[in-house]
């Protein structure tokens, strides 16, 4: 963006909105748009779906998908710095097991950082996102008290089949908790610049906090409860409904909303459309799962529910959200406990925040990186006083 613009015009409505739909900076990893949702680096999220998270880092990192040799530098890039300090482990042994796995997910970058930061922004960027996989698979076994017997990291292994192998549960299908996984990465690694946890994350790291100290923040902001931890709001939702009977589901429709009680995994603040993302994993379940109970309930209330809040001209995007679909695919490959699912969405994010704190420290402003954060407040309800 160049020249000297008026972009918006800011009134004293305003205030106190959140910040909502004020323009303040640039963004070079993605964008939204109300038809067809998040497009990273330009391409249409759609279109990214079936590739590899490793090949949609280096996109958000170098803006241009890697050709077949890049892809594989990369890749062995990753490995070079994916090796995890031992310390996570007598960290993770201490933490309280009811505690959030999001809030053991921030202490877990927090000491990753306090074990090893360059000062580099992209380098800490990359060396996180290379032991999150590492990280996540320890947080679920001491989370779960399954600390004994944890395999050994295999650091030649792709990011989602090392966590897969840390995790190493049984009577799963491995390869289907991976090709659900790898899906679930791609499709949240970012979603523009302005969501609260990217914000957050950006305005921690304009200070100069090191990325470990912004991602944990970060990952702060996205486990409240009106941001990431829908998808836990979302798959606890569906087991309410308990039936994929059309009747039986516009009965619980309705009498939630009467109750004035959210329909979660429908709506979104920018869509107005059937976000893809949620079309995507619709797709994945109907090849992978098209029987299962949950899957079944989503897919009747992506009709029923879409149709009961279409009737209220006052809700501007009846259609399914991200959150609606996921949560009934990991489910399904094996996570029972919907309290975990924000960190997936954290782990994927990783990628996306990490790319705009480069970007913001160390591209924008030809280099220099935008400076640190100060919006302006108004004072209200001070007047000037005196102790004595
Ligand atoms: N169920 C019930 N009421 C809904 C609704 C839904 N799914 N979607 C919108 N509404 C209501 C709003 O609460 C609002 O009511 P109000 O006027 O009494 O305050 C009215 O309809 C107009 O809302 P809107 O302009 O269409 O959307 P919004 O930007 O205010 O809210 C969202 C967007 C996502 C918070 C809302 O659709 C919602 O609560 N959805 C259900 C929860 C959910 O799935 N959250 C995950 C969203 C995905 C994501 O961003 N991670």
């Amino acid at each position: 963006m160049t020249g000297n613009k008026d972009l918006f015009t800011v009134t004293s409505e305003h205030l106190n909105s959140g910040l909502r739909g004020i323009p303040v900076g640039t963004c070079r990893t993605s964008f939204v748009t109300p038809e067809e949702g998040v497009h990273y680096c330009g391409y249409p999220i759609a279109e990214l779906a079936g590739l590899e998270p490793e090949d949609v880092v280096y996109l958000l990192f170098n803006k241009e998908l890697p050709d077949e040799a890049s892809a594989q530098v990369f890749r062995t890039d990753l490995q070079s710095r994916g090796a995890v300090p031992r310390s996570i482990d007598a960290v993770f042994s201490t933490l309280p097991r009811h505690g959030h796995p999001m809030d053991w997910l921030s202490v877990g970058i927090h000491t990753l950082g306090m074990e090893d930061t360059t000062g580099d922004w992209k380098e800490d960027a990359l060396n996180l996102i290379a032991r999150m996989p590492r990280l996540m698979g320890l947080l679920f076994r001491y989370r779960e008290g399954r600390s004994a017997d944890i395999p050994d990291d295999d650091l030649s292994m792709s990011m989602v089949e090392r966590f897969v192998h840390t995790l190493a549960l049984e009577n799963v299908d491995r390869e289907l908790m991976r090709e659900v996984l790898s899906a679930y990465l791609v499709l949240h690694m970012d979603h523009g610049g302005g969501n609260l946890s990217t914000f957050t994350g950006k305005a921690i790291a304009s200070g100069h906090a090191t990325v470990y100290a912004s991602m944990a923040g970060s990952m702060n902001a996205l486990s409240g409860p009106l941001h990431g931890r829908a998808n836990q709001s979302c798959l606890e939702f569906v087991l309410r409904v308990g039936t994929s009977d059309p009747d039986e589901v516009e009965a619980f429709v309705r009498a939630e909303l009467a109750a004035k009680r959210p329909v979660f995994g429908f709506g979104h603040a920018v869509l107005r459309a059937e976000d893809p993302r949620a079309t995507v994993q619709f797709a994945l379940g109907e090849r992978l799962c098209p029987d299962d109970e949950n899957f079944k309930i989503i897919r009747t209330l992506r009709e029923v529910a879409q149709r009961v809040l279409a009737e209220n001209p006052k809700i501007s995007n009846p259609n399914a959200n991200v959150d609606i679909a996921s949560g009934a695919l990991l489910h399904h490959v094996g996570f029972k406990d919907p309290t975990y699912y924000t960190t997936f969405f954290g782990w994927a994010r990783v990628a996306g925040i990490g790319a705009q704190i480069v970007d913001e420290r160390a591209v924008l402003r030809d280099g220099k990186g935008t400076p640190i954060y100060r919006p302006k407040y108004i004072a209200e309800a001070q007047s000037l006083r005196h102790v004595v």
